[in-house]
C-alpha cells in the first residue's frame, strides 16, 4: 500500500500537500469513466437574498445520514457508497492515516464553473477536519492563501491527490477561480469526514 510522506520539503509553509501522480494513468482514466457514471446535481444556493444556481455540478456519496449543508443553503443527502469510490477512501485513509465518511464531488464543465474563495468549516465535519481531494480531467487553478494573506497557485492535475491537513480550514481559504481559457470538464472528488450519521 502506498504511504504518503505528509510534510515533504516542497511545500514546508502551507497545511496542505500536493501529490501529483497518486493515481496511476489508467486507474485516473478509469475512475473518471466511473464519475460520468454518478448522480450530478446541479443545486441553487442562496447568497444576499438571491438564488442561483452553483456554478458547477455536484454529488455527493457517504454513510447513511451524513447529511452536508454549506453555506446554510444547499442540503446535500449522500448516496450509499460505489465500490469504486469506496475503495478510494479507503487507499487515501491508508495513505494518509485520515479517516472519511462521504465524498463530494464537483464537476467544472467548462472555465466558468468555479468555486470562489471560502473554507469548508461546517460543523457536521467536527472540529480541525482533514480534506483529501483527487482531481481528474482537465487541470485547473488551485488557489489557497492564510486568511489576510497572499495566495499559491497548484495546478491540479489528472490523478492527483491534493490533502488539506487538520486546522487547514481554520487558517486558510482555497479557490479554483474562472478561467477565460478553453478547458474541458474537471471533475474533483472531496473525501471528508463527519460527526453524524450511522456507521
Ligand atoms: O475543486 C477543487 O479542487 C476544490 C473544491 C472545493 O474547494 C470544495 O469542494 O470545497
Amino acid at each position: 500500500m502506498q504511504q504518503l510522506t505528509l510534510f515533504p520539503e516542497s511545500a514546508p509553509t502551507l497545511p496542505v500537500n500536493y501529490y501529483p501522480e497518486f493515481l496511476t494513468l489508467t486507474e485516473a482514466d478509469e475512475l473518471y469513466q466511473h464519475c460520468q457514471e454518478l448522480q450530478w446535481q446541479q443545486n441553487t444556493i442562496r447568497m444576499l437574498g438571491k438564488t442561483m444556481p452553483v456554478p458547477r455540478l455536484e454529488c455527493i456519496y457517504g454513510d447513511e445520514g451524513c447529511d452536508y449543508l454549506y453555506s446554510k443553503s444547499v442540503l446535500l443527502k449522500p448516496l450509499p457508497w460505489t465500490s469504486s469510490l469506496a475503495q478510494l477512501r479507503d487507499r487515501i485513509t491508508a495513505a494518509t492515516g485520515y479517516s472519511f465518511r462521504i465524498v463530494i464531488g464537483n464537476q467544472y464543465r467548462t472555465g466558468q464553473d468555479s468555486i470562489g474563495w471560502h473554507n469548508d468549516s461546517e460543523a457536521s465535519m467536527g472540529l480541525n477536519p482533514a480534506i483529501a481531494s483527487i482531481s481528474l480531467g482537465s487541470m485547473r487553478k488551485f488557489q489557497i492563501k492564510l486568511i489576510g494573506g497572499k495566495s499559491t497557485d497548484f495546478w491540479l492535475e489528472h490523478g492527483s491527490l491534493l490533502v488539506m491537513h487538520p486546522g487547514c480550514q481554520s487558517t486558510h481559504l482555497h479557490q479554483v477561480p474562472k478561467t477565460t481559457k478553453v478547458v474541458s470538464t474537471r471533475i474533483n472528488l472531496t473525501f471528508r469526514p463527519h460527526i453524524g450519521g450511522k456507521r
